[in-house]
């Protein structure tokens, strides 16, 4: 059998560094494109790339950009993939209402280039299409659980971003029959998590407190509630989907929801600090709308100050997420096997490494790195 050649936008993120991983144990030949940045990138891949003097024809990156046609272009020209995983994308939603036009170019048309570099190339019959859509697209949602079926209510430039490439990837599939497919994911997190959504923003900065580098965690709606689910286990459904007979749009999702501060409870038990929530039950949202900024409440958990600032908060947010992924079980065979609170086990553990490290550095002298801004 020859060997299968997949390309992969956003292999430097969190999904496209395990998508790697399991294509490459699955034997097959990796391409993807990384954007050109003043800093190094490629953290997350860099265990399995051996730099550009090693002629490793199993795992290639590329420069691109998904504003770039031509380069886009050029690249699927150059690599003649089997499959194409869409994974690249502005993806922190709060950015988006600061850059909603640049989202929008990179998320929405950027979908759009790649599906017609594939189309013009004369590769629609080969080439499958992967596209990494949101349960986001149910925004203020219309039905609980969300399913395939229920209609979608973007809340923010992301998510309508991502509904014009949710839509314009069942229109290839439907106007030039190519084998085309959005995988509806909810919530995904890991240890590779970028640093500012919240799960790893609660385990770092938790971790960082614990270890005397921060002395106070700023969040925003800890009421918002989520279907969270381990991103190794979701990359290994991406796959599966353009792995069937015919193509088809999937709701991946583990079917249970927790609130943003029960991920900060798992979180604080996890380091062994004692729970002490003051003013639980107390609506932070509503105090903070009455309050300025830094007379916000804060809640203390043992040690710990988890404080609320409005500036996390979103214009429109999604308050509510919960997906119901039976179509997937029935029809791929697949379920997670990572529970929501393992992952934060799993989260904690790998941020209190680099905390202590962190600590060690600066008991002696060095300078180490702070927390970001969203
Ligand atoms: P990340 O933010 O970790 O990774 C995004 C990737 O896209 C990075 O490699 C980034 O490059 C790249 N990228 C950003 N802008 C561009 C651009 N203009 N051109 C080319 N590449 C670009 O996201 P995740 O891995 O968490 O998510 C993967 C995809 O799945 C995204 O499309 C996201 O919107 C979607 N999604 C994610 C969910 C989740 O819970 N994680 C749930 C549902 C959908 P760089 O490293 O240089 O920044
Ligand atoms: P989300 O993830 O917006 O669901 O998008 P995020 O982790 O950013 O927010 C989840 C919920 O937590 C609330 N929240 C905060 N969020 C952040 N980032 N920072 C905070 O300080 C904070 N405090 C409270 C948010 O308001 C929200 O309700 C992610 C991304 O990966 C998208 O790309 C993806 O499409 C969706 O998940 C599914």
């Amino acid at each position: 059998m020859t060997q299968k050649k997949a390309l992969i936008t956003g292999i430097t993120g969190q999904d496209g560094s395990y998508l790697a991983e399991l294509l490459l144990e699955k034997g097959y030949e990796v391409h993807g494109i990384k954007r050109r940045a003043s800093s190094f990138n490629t953290q997350r891949v860099d265990h399995i790339y051996q730099g550009p003097h090693v002629d490793d024809r199993n795992f290639v990156l590329h420069y691109g950009d998904l504003s770039d046609s031509s380069n886009l272009t050029r690249i699927i020209q150059e690599v003649h993939p089997d499959e194409v995983y869409n994974l690249g994308a502005q993806s922190h939603v709060a950015v988006s209402f600061e850059s909603p036009e640049y989202t929008a170019d990179v998320d929405a048309l950027g979908t759009l280039r790649i599906l017609e570099a594939i189309r013009l190339l004369g590769l629609e019959k080969k080439t499958r299409f992967y596209q990494a859509s949101t349960s986001e697209l149910f925004g203020q949602v219309q039905e609980i659980p969300q399913k395939e079926t229920t209609p979608f209510y973007p809340r923010s430039p992301y998510a309508a971003a991502k509904l014009y490439a949710y839509w314009i990837t069942v229109n290839y599939r439907e106007a030039y029959g190519m084998y085309a497919c959005n995988g509806i994911l909810f919530n995904h997190e890991s240890p590779r998590r970028g640093e500012t959504f919240v799960t790893r923003k609660i385990t770092r900065g938790l971790a960082n407190i614990a270890q005397g580098l921060e002395h106070c965690l700023y969040l925003g709606n800890m009421n918002s509630l989520r279907d969270w689910g381990h991103a190794r286990d979701y990359v290994r459904m991406q796959w599966m989907m353009l792995q069937q007979e015919q193509p088809d749009d999937f709701v991946i999702a583990t079917g249970v929801q927790y609130s943003v501060r029960e991920f900060i409870r798992w979180s604080a038990a996890e380091l062994g600090v004692t729970l002490r929530f003051e003013g639980e039950g107390v609506d932070e949202m509503a105090i903070v709308e009455r309050l300025a900024g830094d007379k916000a409440p804060a809640l203390k958990i043992g040690d710990v100050v988890v404080r609320v600032d409005p500036r996390y908060f979103r214009p429109t947010e999604v308050e509510t997420l919960l997906g119901d992924p039976t179509k997937a079980k029935q029809k791929l065979g697949w379920v997670p096997e990572i529970t929501v609170q393992e992952m934060c086990a799993e989260m904690i553990r790998e941020d209190l490494k680099v905390a202590q490290r962190h600590a060690l550095l600066k008991q002696h002298g060095h300078e180490v790195p702070v927390a970001g801004e969203h």
